[in-house]
């Protein structure tokens, strides 16, 4: 039904506190010269002017950039569903979702683009053959990183090695056809319940290998709370 010189594709990028990185990642995404390609920012009135220089780039790439701004800092899960269903209200084919701190390289976006041809999903892996975690990362880091993956799996029983990847691209098919006000994680487990609705639906999933670059600018908003978050709805998930 997508077809490659027509579809319309969305990239949804929610941010908070990311001005230093959104100039450099919007450029990058425009010089993958990918055809009716859209942005949709999402920003949660970031104390650091993220949404002036967002202003700013949509004067600088006409018609190209959205910017959806709510009042506070409402959370992940919350600003994608917000992004998704956009996209389905404005005629969208494709949904690439990615995070603004340069961990998601946009090079990598007609590869995904590429293999939806043959999938329904495509998620951004750095956990399968030829993907990687940023060369930095201690061994306590990569050892906490990869508990979360391997407990959301058992929990889950997904076969997908990187559940937690905030870099993926959706058929806007099953966007349309999940429940999206069903999901209740707002943090990374977000990402992880996407997936497992996305599973249970029989849709077809594909993981394509990525680099995972750590951010050089502004924080990380992960915290121990959305850890927890994730562990209890997942569980929920597991026993319901
Ligand atoms: N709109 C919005 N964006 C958020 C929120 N929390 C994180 N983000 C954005 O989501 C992406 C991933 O967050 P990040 O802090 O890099 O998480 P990490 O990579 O898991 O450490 C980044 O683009 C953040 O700016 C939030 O509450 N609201
Ligand atoms: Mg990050």
């Amino acid at each position: 039904m997508t077809n490659k010189t027509t579809s319309k594709i969305s990239v949804i990028i929610p941010t908070y506190n990311e001005a230093g990185n959104l100039p450099v990642l919007i450029k990058n995404i425009f010089d993958q010269s990918i055809q009716n390609l859209h942005l949709l920012i999402i920003d949660d009135s970031s104390p650091d002017g993220t949404a002036i220089i967002a202003n700013q780039l949509a004067k600088e790439y006409p018609g190209k950039i959205e910017l959806i701004q709510r009042e506070a800092k409402l959370g992940l899960g919350s600003a994608y569903k917000i992004g998704y269903q956009k996209a389905i209200a404005s005629d969208v084919d494709i949904v690439v979702q990615m995070d603004a701190d340069l961990s998601h390289s946009p090079q990598y976006i007609p590869e995904f683009l590429k293999q939806l041809d043959n999938a329904d999903i495509v998620i951004g892996s750095r956990y399968i053959e030829g993907g990687k975690v940023d060369r930095d990362w201690n061994l306590l880091r990569k050892m906490i990183s990869k508990l979360g993956v391997i407990s959301i799996r058992i929990v889950t029983g997904l076969k997908i090695k990187d559940v937690t990847s905030g870099f993926k691209a959706y058929k806007i098919e099953v966007l349309k056809a999940l429940n999206l006000e069903g999901l209740k994680c707002d943090g990374f487990g977000f990402q992880a319940e996407m997936i497992h609705s996305c599973a249970q639906s029989g849709y077809l999933i594909k993981e394509h290998p990525i680099y995972f670059r750590d951010r050089t600018k502004g924080k990380s908003k992960m915290s121990i709370q959305i850890i927890l978050e994730a562990i209890k709805y997942l569980t929920l998930i597991r026993f319901k």
